[in-house]
């Protein structure tokens, strides 16, 4: 049955006054066509720490949504270090140019016909530029196409395609402060730990970004078996806050004092030797929350309990996404404490990780019901402490009054439907 046009305004498939959701926007392949248009297309992505490439002429690719991406850092002359991200897509025939992961390199070529871009993106040498295009090639026309704009917040680079987008600041707005409670805890930041996980889900990206968002709910219930087995303590008993601000990024946050950390000493001795100077760092908001997980909007998810990861929710169609993952650390810690917390994060989110498993294997049965005819007639049910929330002028956001709430829920996909009707 084709929809009709009205019903892919977003404001009629997600009503946040009542939080009630349509679930085709979890299977309809119309839908997500508009989304990567509407709500990919427009917002800053998040590409990589900078860490990741610290060197001139290193480089690394990623997605921006279903575009692939090529970010480097200039190898010499005036601009020396300078971050560039551009599409890896070959002006030629359109192959993907660089296939490596990451690496150093002052050029690229494509492997089709042998097409060379040097790491600023300028198209410098064609094969057969003289007998075939009779050197009637405009090279000058034809490097690869960069991003519209980047930029980074403490050491994360971001861009976008967005021409008219807002600076990346106002783009994260009061999201900036919560974000240092992840990344600027102590002087030096944070530094990647090497490597990533990358993995395959068959389920629609928003499911993975909501649970990262503020779904605080279930993991008492559907991680319980790991928290048995002693891989987590029990959740706390203090009520938290959800915080979410106008831009749709979200946080999650224990209350004060408190921790979700997996059992392992070292860490705990590490987070209470320095709580005091985080507190006095990060300011007063830091006695009102703690904040340990969130949602970058749209696909950016962070993490502080159980690991410290971050990770990318690649949209790869409605029912499938590719989530890359790293670990980081606070690039001051002492090795111990690093290794305590590779190891806490291929244990516990890891693509074989004690929750991730747990998560995933919910988040695709939530997809695959919303494909059925009769099912996804049935609005999901996003209503949670509806009225228990406003804003708050302290947290300088909306807040729910506990974290067991779907405030921020209705958040993210209030800000996806705003767009979606843009
Ligand atoms: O288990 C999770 N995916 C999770 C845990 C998400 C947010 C907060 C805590
Ligand atoms: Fe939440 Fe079933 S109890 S999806
Ligand atoms: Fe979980």
């Amino acid at each position: 049955m084709p929809l009709d046009q009205m019903s892919f305004q977003g404001s009629r498939l997600v009503d946040s006054q009542r939080g009630m959701m349509d679930r085709r926007i979890f299977s309809d392949e119309e839908i997500y066509r508009e989304e990567l248009e509407k709500v990919f297309a427009p917002s800053w992505l998040f590409l990589c720490h900078e860490t990741v490439i610290p060197n001139p002429g290193d480089f690394f690719t990623t997605y921006m949504a279903e575009d692939p991406v090529l970010v480097t850092r200039d190898q010499s002359g005036p601009s020396k270090g300078k971050i560039r991200a551009f599409l890896n897509v070959c002006r030629h025939r359109g192959n993907r140019v660089c296939r490596a992961d990451s690496g150093n390199a002052s050029a690229f070529v494509c492997a089709y016909h042998g097409w060379t871009y040097g790491n600023d993106g300028k198209l410098i040498a064609v094969p057969s530029l003289r007998e075939a295009y009779y050197d009637e090639l405009e090279t000058g026309k034809w490097g690869l196409v960069p991003v519209a704009k980047i930029d980074d917040y403490k050491g994360m680079i971001f861009a976008t395609f967005n021409p008219d987008a807002p600076p990346l600041l106002d783009y994260l707005g009061e999201m900036t402060w919560y974000m240092d409670n992840f990344f600027d805890r102590h002087e030096g930041g944070i530094e990647m730990i090497g490597g990533m996980h990358k993995w395959v889900v068959p389920c629609n990206w928003k499911f993975a970004a909501e649970n990262f968002a503020g779904d605080s709910y279930h993991v008492p219930w559907t991680h319980r078996s790991a928290v048995d087995a002693r891989f987590n303590r029990p959740a706390s008993e203090k009520p938290g806050r959800l915080v979410s601000t106008e831009q749709g990024h979200c946080i999650l946050a224990l209350s004060p004092g408190e921790t979700a950390d997996p059992l392992m000493p070292v860490l705990d001795t590490y987070e209470q030797k320095h709580a005091g100077a985080i507190r006095q760092r990060l300011g007063e908001r830091r006695d009102l929350v703690n904040p340990i997980a969130g949602n970058i909007f749209p696909n950016f998810a962070i993490l502080r309990t159980g690991s410290r990861t971050i990770r990318v929710w690649h949209p790869r169609g409605p029912n499938q996404t590719e989530i890359w993952s790293w670990a980081y650390v606070d690039k001051s810690a002492p090795q111990e404490v690093k290794d305590a917390i590779r190891l806490a994060g291929s244990r516990g989110f890891g693509p074989t990780g004690t929750f991730e498993q747990d998560d995933m294997d919910n988040w695709q049965e939530c997809t695959a019901t919303s494909r059925g005819v009769m099912s996804r007639r049935i609005p999901m049910h996003t209503a949670m402490g509806l009225g228990h929330e406003g804003f708050d002028e302290d947290l300088m956001a909306w807040a729910s009054d506990t974290r067991t709430s779907e405030s921020n829920h209705r958040a993210f996909y209030g800000r996806w439907a705003e767009m979606m009707d843009a």
